[in-house]
């Protein structure tokens, strides 16, 4: 483990992938890897990309490797596929559209599949991001589709969120969930060859309360690499808020705290799921007959897992 630690932070992308597998497979020996990364993560500038069903994040993200490659950033995408990594549809076409930075040894582009397990997702970004901050990548973009709970957690997790979404949808900003509205730092009304991309953006800069100038809304036609320029510099100006300003710092340190707290929660769950496994399930049985409450059940475990 050691020596796969050395070679990932040597820069082997080889070494990088078997590190993500064995910390997304949590593996023997992931934790001592995951001890060993972390004191070189926290370098790189991580930004989510999320929005809308087919709006156009990965090819926007594929536009965006390329303007950060021009930079010299070494550069990672984690594609979060929110159906399987065998049936999907979505990562086979994600694939097809970076195919282009495929041969480049600088930039590094993996897939995660969502498991079933609570927190799971926010777990696998959060250590396959660390494995690739220690391998040397400037910028990691993390790629979901923006509808659950384990996705705006995962927004917790970056520095910069970037919301696609593209006109017609109806109510544009309807098509948009409110929650994502909130954690959006940059948007990108996406296909702006289409109509009403106009209309999209003056609603969106609107709900947005801008005036922040951290926050703005840039148009793109991602397919024809329109408006990237654009967008690279108003994701720029965020970062530049984030870590410049008190106020952004205040996120960071808000958001820093959130995380851990998830850590810490999953940590807790797995502790006392392994000591009290069995007991667990009982009391859930025992929950769904409706012969005791959860306010009293919870109560009881806590009260057996410290041995009080
Ligand atoms: N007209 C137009 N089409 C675009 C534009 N950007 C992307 N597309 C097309 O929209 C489709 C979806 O693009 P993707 O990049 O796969 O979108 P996505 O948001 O990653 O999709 P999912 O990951 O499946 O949610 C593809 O056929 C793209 O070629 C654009 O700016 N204009
Ligand atoms: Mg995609």
């Amino acid at each position: 483990v050691r020596e796969l630690a050395e070679r990932v932070l040597a820069g082997d992308m080889r070494a990088a992938a078997r590190a993500c597998r064995l910390a997304d497979d949590r593996a023997p020996g992931y934790e001592e890897l995951l001890r060993e990364l972390y004191p070189h993560g926290g370098r790189a500038w991580l930004i989510g990309v999320t929005g809308t069903p087919g709006a156009g994040k990965s090819t926007l993200s594929d536009a965006l490797v390329a303007e950060f490659r021009a930079r010299a950033e070494r550069v990672a995408v984690v594609a979060i596929d929110p159906t399987s990594p065998f049936t999907g549809g979505a990562v086979l076409g994600d694939r097809i559209r970076m195919q282009r930075h495929f041969e480049d040894p600088d930039v590094f582009i993996r897939s995660l599949a969502t498991r079933g397990a609570l927190g799971g997702l926010t777990r696998s970004t959060r250590d396959v991001t660390l494995v690739l901050e220690a391998w040397g990548a400037g910028v990691v973009l993390v790629e979901t589709v923006g509808v659950g709970q384990d996705e705006l957690d995962v927004c917790r997790l970056v520095q910069t969120t970037l919301v696609v979404t593209q006109p017609g949808l109806g109510d544009d900003v309807q098509a948009v969930k409110a929650g994502i509205l909130e954690i959006a730092d940059v948007f990108a009304v996406n296909k702006a060859d289409r109509e009403g991309a106009d209309a999209a953006v003056r609603e969106l800069e609107q709900r947005m309360a801008l005036g922040a100038a951290e926050r703005a809304v840039v148009p793109t036609v991602a397919t024809r690499g329109q408006g990237v320029p654009e967008l690279v510099s108003a994701l720029d100006a965020h970062r530049v808020w984030s870590t410049g300003t008190a106020e952004g710092r205040e996120r960071h340190r808000s958001r820093a705290i959130q995380a851990f707290v998830m850590f810490l929660r999953d940590a807790l769950a797995d502790e006392v799921l392994a000591s009290l496994g069995a007991e667990v399930t009982e009391t859930a049985e025992r929950l769904e007959r409706r012969e005791i409450d959860p306010y009293t059940a919870a109560g009881e475990l806590i009260a057996r897992f410290r041995g009080t």
